[in-house]
């Protein structure tokens, strides 16, 4: 069992690991860029450890940083939380190497689902349904040309090392393939330093649906339902929610049975989720994501687990304090991602909080490290809250969210809070009734005009 762990991050999801760690009775040592010195997560923390300047690549992202504050504080394992060196396979590496534990997946498979090519096989093979295309790499144009003339277009032209929407072409047609495939190759190369794409059959309007599984490393495994994340503004999600409003209960389990036997056949440990289109009732996978998500407390919301806590105990080699069966869902939740960014077009505006105050009640959880006087450092991401519901139906959260949104104030800079109230109005969000292009219209046609 860990006495002691260290949270190789900061702001909310280091104040939600903290959290879990003390419920366990394990001490918790925080590690803070100069820029950090008086944010929550150092002052949450039982200790604390300085570990650069600023800029993540000298302080978050450092990895001799980190294993030296390891060494000084006698903490025994990570946490990576999600971003920095959460899906860093050689820094997983490099922790086991120290005799540190890593509180995540193994180096091997953060590896496999990092190749979006390897992933997507490994996929295959374990039986989860993949969106129509290339087998593998697409070594030149005139392979593109045969692959587009075989699937069929609109195809889409993705980078092996992307992930995340980074490195993608669309070509609707076969007069438009020698621009894409050259485009998507040529930035694939400036993005990654590595030119290799893959092609899939392009899906128009698909809804993004992800499933939470969890692996206990020893071939157990459970799957916590989908998510709906198909609200984003240039890959950055805004809003999400559990269950997803279209996804039928037989669909999810047949889907789910599908992902948590996949991870169990490779002894998968920790929490990862399965990303797929979802179109006609049909599921694609996409990727897999081999980290804890910053969307997870709606998972947990309907499921009432700890998923922090869970991903400590397996990490410590105990079982899962629950399996399948002891899983049920319960309401609707959803999540609203509040970032420090001015509207309408998502300026970045970092700053004094002059007053925060965050709402309660029943069915309310407000994730933030925010307090009254705190000043927004701007080297690091604008997430500065989530404010997550839950409502004995989807109705229910819904009206939650708004009269949550009410309550909380964050004053000194601008947010994201009016986007919601916004959204909140529009009848498409009140039915469930948007795909993965939704959010970008809606702004077009209601913001930035
Ligand atoms: C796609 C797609 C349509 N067809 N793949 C974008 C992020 C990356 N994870 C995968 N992405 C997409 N892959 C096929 N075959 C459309 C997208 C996509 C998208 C996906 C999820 C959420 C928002 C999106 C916005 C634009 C494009």
């Amino acid at each position: 069992m860990f006495d002691k762990i260290l949270i190789a991050n900061r702001g909310e999801i280091a104040l939600r690991v903290i959290r879990a760690a003390r419920e366990m009775g394990i001490a918790t040592v925080a590690v803070h860029s100069t820029a950090d010195a008086d944010a929550m997560h150092v002052r949450m923390a039982d200790e604390s450890v300085c570990i650069g300047p600023p800029p993540s690549a000298q302080s978050y992202l450092s990895v001799p940083a980190i294993i030296s504050a390891c060494e000084i504080s006698g903490a025994q394992a990570i946490h990576p939380g999600y971003g920095f060196l959460s899906e860093n396979a050689q820094f997983v590496q490099i922790v086991e190497d120290h005799g540190l534990t890593f509180i995540g997946p193994s180096a091997e498979h953060i590896r496999i689902m990092g190749d979006k090519i390897t992933a997507k096989e490994t996929a295959k093979a374990l039986g989860i349904p993949v969106v129509p295309g290339s087998d593998g790499a697409v070594p030149d144009l005139d392979a593109a040309r045969r692959i587009g003339a075989e699937i069929g277009y609109p195809v889409i032209i993705k980078a092996t090392a992307g992930g995340g929407g980074r490195g993608m072409k669309v070509a609707r047609n076969a007069d438009e393939m020698e621009h894409a495939f050259r485009t998507a190759r040529s930035e694939a190369k400036a993005a990654f330093g590595n030119d290799e794409v893959y092609i899939e059959k392009y899906l128009t309007t698909p809804r993004h649906i992800e499933l939470q599984v969890f692996g206990d490393g020893k071939g157990g495994a459970v799957h916590l339902g989908e998510r709906d994340c198909s609200l984003q503004r240039r890959h950055q999600k805004v809003f999400e929610e559990a269950p997803g409003p279209c996804i039928p209960p037989k669909e999810r389990d047949r889907i789910g049975r599908i992902c948590a036997d996949a991870v169990a056949r490779i002894n998968y440990i920790g929490a990862g989720t399965i990303e797929f289109l979802y179109e006609n009732g049909a599921f694609y996978f996409i990727e897999m994501n081999t980290r804890l998500q910053v969307e997870h407390p709606v998972t947990e919301t309907i499921f009432g687990v700890d998923l922090v806590r869970e991903q400590i105990r397996v990490a410590e080699g105990l079982a899962m304090s629950f399996t399948q069966d002891d899983l049920e869902i319960n309401g609707h939740a959803i999540e609203v991602r509040i970032n420090a960014e001015r509207l309408p077009d998502f300026t970045p505006c970092p700053g004094r909080i002059t007053h925060f105050h965050a709402p309660g009640g029943l069915g309310v959880r407000m994730d933030s490290a925010l307090y009254d006087g705190y000043a927004i450092p701007p080297y690091y991401d604008s997430l500065i809250g989530k404010l997550i519901v839950h409502g004995r139906d989807r109705p229910e959260a819904l009206a939650r969210l708004n009269r949550a949104l009410g309550e909380l104030i964050v004053d000194g800079i601008d947010t994201t809070i009016p986007l919601f109230r916004a959204l909140l109005a529009e009848p498409d969000i009140q039915n469930g009734t948007y795909n993965i292009h939704w959010l970008e219209r809606w702004l077009d046609e209601n913001l930035q005009k």
